[in-house]
């Protein structure tokens, strides 16, 4: 990634850090991706992407500001990207999944606040994230308490916006929500100079309904039983998914899902028939929080279905195109993102019953990100409707240090085991 450090510097990067940084990163995707065998051949795109992913894109990106668009950060798929889009904006996921920011993050907020918050905020405050620099608004939700305070650390010094997320999901939470649309949509109008037609808001409703339904094509093919992709390539897609422009996503998409389709025909899996069908549900897994994933892969285990936020989750709903109401389309299908900061969460359940059914799930492992109470209270429930499905489950609960690999490894062996 030598060729971009002039961008790194000019963007204000702390370069002696970012390249212990970069020191890391070849070896866990050399671990984690490009040791797995009979991989398909579209996964050469993903390959690139995350070997370079602090130089592509970021230098897309900055090509694009010189045009005179302006970058959106956001850290939750409750934040609507069509409204962006539909004002020219950029949209750049900024969850950060490496355990590299989390001593940064320790050092202003509670040791015991989540990795993916402290990950967030080290990367911001130690300028080891283009992605944080480049972005010209960062766009935060009131979801869990942890994230809604680090917004006011991280909006320090670059403007922030805020949107209020409904605690509940009832008719009145979905006019409040259409509200919150609509102020949103002004702001970003004020922000990019850009008017938000309704032909506009259209078109990119369409563009990002594509690429859902591309990521879904791919998350499809894993229903098989020739499974012709593994879960942590998947999991890559998904979370490269956050940063790329929506066209490309889907294109990219649509080609490796006709590959994966063209497997399963020919009969080609990554797997050895009668490995156990792992679905994982729980917090999100920013990029490149591979850990269980690779542990479950590597334990006689395959993840054929991430229920995540970096996952399916959000990946399943499109937004009404036929709709007359568009903000009220928008709303309801944004209010729809089963998350545990909402009460109650039944939509979860919902989709994991589904879910379990739709991909003939052997079992079910929740992995929890230390300190995510809200998710931490749902297993109770999830345990229970498991339970109830008569399907296998176990609970986790990590960070993203490498510490615990060894004990996950065997109870995740012991757990697929007795499938
Ligand atoms: S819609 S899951 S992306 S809020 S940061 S809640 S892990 S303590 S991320 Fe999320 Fe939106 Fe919901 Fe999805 Fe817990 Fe950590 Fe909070 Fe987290």
């Amino acid at each position: 990634m030598s060729d971009y450090v002039s961008m790194w510097k000019d963007l204000g990067m702390d370069l002696e850090r970012h390249d212990l940084l970069c020191q890391v990163l070849p070896t866990a995707v050399g671990d984690v991706f490009l040791t797995q065998e009979n991989r398909p051949k579209g996964m050469d795109f993903w390959d690139l992407v995350i070997s370079e992913v602090h130089g592509i894109r970021p230098k897309e990106l900055i090509e694009e500001q010189k045009k005179g668009r302006k970058v959106f950060g956001t850290f939750c798929v409750y934040v609507p990207d069509e409204v962006i889009l539909a004002a020219n904006g950029i949209v750049t996921g900024l969850c950060g999944g490496s355990q590299f920011w989390v001593p940064g993050g320790e050092a202003v907020l509670p040791k015991s606040t989540c990795p993916l918050i402290k990950a967030s905020v080290g990367a911001r405050l130690g300028r080891t994230c283009p992605f944080f620099r480049i972005a010209d608004m960062y766009v935060g939700e009131t979801t869990c308490d942890g994230k809604k305070k680090a917004y006011e650390i991280l909006g320090e010094d670059v403007p922030m916006y805020i949107m209020d997320v409904p605690q509940m999901k009832r008719e009145k939470d979905i006019l409040k929500w259409k509200d919150e649309i609509a102020a949103f949509a002004r702001k970003v109008e004020e922000f990019t100079g850009n008017a938000i037609t309704v032909e506009k808001l259209n078109e990119a409703i369409r563009i990002v309904n594509e690429k859902r339904k591309a990521l879904a094509r791919v998350y499809n093919c894993r229903k098989a039983a020739c499974l012709p992709i593994s879960g942590r390539d998947a999991l890559l897609m998904m979370q490269i998914s956050f940063f790329d422009d929506p066209v490309r996503c889907a294109q990219m998409c649509n080609k490796l899902a006709d590959e994966l389709e063209q497997r399963i025909a020919g009969g080609v899996s990554v797997v050895p028939a009668g490995t156990k069908r792992i679905l994982v549900t729980g917090t999100p897994l920013a990029v490149p929080n591979w850990k269980l994933h690779n542990i479950i892969e590597t334990s006689g285990g395959a993840v054929v279905c991430f229920e995540n936020c970096s996952g399916i989750k959000a990946a399943c709903q499109m937004v009404d195109e036929q709709a007359e109401d568009i903000l009220s389309a928008i709303a309801a299908r944004y209010l729809e993102i089963g998350c545990a900061v909402l009460s109650p969460n039944r939509r979860r359940r919902e989709h994991l019953k589904r879910l379990i059914e739709e991909f003939h799930v052997d079992g079910v492992v929740e992995v929890d990100l230390q300190s995510c109470t809200t998710y931490g209270v749902e297993t109770y429930e999830i345990q229970a409707l498991l339970r109830e499905l008569g399907v296998p489950y176990m609970a986790l609960e990590t960070d993203y240090a490498q510490g615990d690999c060894g004990q996950l490894s065997t109870r995740l062996g012991a757990f697929i085991e007795r499938l």
